[in-house]
């Protein structure tokens, strides 16, 4: 199996002789495949240079160096549910991030703290999302506001808002489609979907959240400025932690965007959701030893 990208990185360091001309090389080249973005790669690499021409440093003080320098772009967000209010969390993202499941994960943690949950099948551009949808709010046992196939997404949200108004739900957990004919339409169609949302729920309550796809790399933070500047992201969450944990993107598009995160998926199972802590991400996407 490929290493890790935080164990290489850590081998890296372990293994140099010095901190010379070809270690630099080394760690740029191992940062851009870590999704870090070149710009970034060398930005960081110079730092790190600029450091050891100073002093002497140690290879720890050297990935402290590195982790501080991550550490100003990305930050944690942990979104605020009022029990007495309707709060809605938009789930956002392309085709095969893993919105659905992330809902479903998202579902089954709130219902266990006591939330009275409802999901919402916007995602009626592709046939089988609804059933899809369905099928995991049977599992965790949700109840669901759907539509058929093709129908309006947005009549799909206006009915589930009236409906856990009703109903006094608390958490409207709502899945999007990620494609449409075009991209246009698929902007179009969640702008008026955030349009209905805004008129009904109040700015506090409503989460925006982009879920980001840790193995695609680069095509992260174009789908984070796409989502971002159509209608303005709360929140990333990071799924397929434990197939790539590189996430580099997260970082480039927290210092793009300001975008902050709230949840890392790491498998496939509804337990697989943590809540985004920086400390510990940054530790393993530099494979810096943790304390037990
Ligand atoms: N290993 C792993 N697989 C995931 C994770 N999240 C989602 N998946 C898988 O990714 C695929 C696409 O997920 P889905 O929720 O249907 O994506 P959507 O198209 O964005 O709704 C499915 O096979 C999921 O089981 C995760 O955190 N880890
Ligand atoms: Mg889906």
């Amino acid at each position: 199996m490929k290493k890790r990208f935080g164990e290489r990185l850590a081998y890296l360091f372990k293994s140099k002789k010095q901190f010379d001309e070809s270690f630099f090389e080394n760690l740029e080249d191992l940062l851009i495949e870590g999704d870090l973005g070149a710009v970034e790669a060398f930005g960081i690499s110079e730092k790190l240079q600029e450091l050891c021409r100073k002093q002497r440093v140690s290879n720890v003080e050297a990935l402290n160096t590195l982790k501080e320098e991550l550490s100003q772009y990305i930050n944690s967000y942990l979104p605020v549910l009022q029990k007495d209010k309707l709060s809605m969390i938009l789930v956002l993202g392309v085709n095969g991030v893993g919105k659905t499941t992330t809902i479903a994960k998202l579902a089954n943690k709130y219902l266990s703290q006591g939330y009275s949950v409802v999901m919402s099948a916007a995602d009626t551009f592709r046939a089988a999302a609804a059933d899809q949808l369905q099928l995991h709010a049977d599992r965790v046992g949700c109840r669901i506001v759907r539509q058929n196939p093709g129908s309006d997404p947005g009549a799909v949200i206006y009915d589930t808002i009236s409906s856990a108004s009703a109903k006094k739900d608390q958490i409207i957990l709502a899945d999007t489609a990620g494609r449409m004919h075009t991209k246009d339409n698929l902007l179009k169609e969640l702008q008026k979907i955030d349009k209905i949302i805004r008129k009904r729920i109040s700015e506090e309550n409503y989460i925006k959240i982009l879920v980001i796809d840790s193995t695609t790399g680069q095509n992260g933070i174009r789908q984070a400025e796409m989502f971002h500047n159509a209608i303005g992201i709360t929140t990333l969450a990071l799924t397929k932690y434990d197939s790539a944990s590189k996430g580099g993107s997260i970082i480039q598009i927290g210092k793009k965007f300001k975008i902050p995160i709230s949840f890392i998926g790491t498998g496939e199972r509804y337990n697989d959701l943590s809540i985004f802590n920086k400390e510990e991400f940054l530790n393993t996407l530099l494979g810096i030893e943790q304390d037990a």
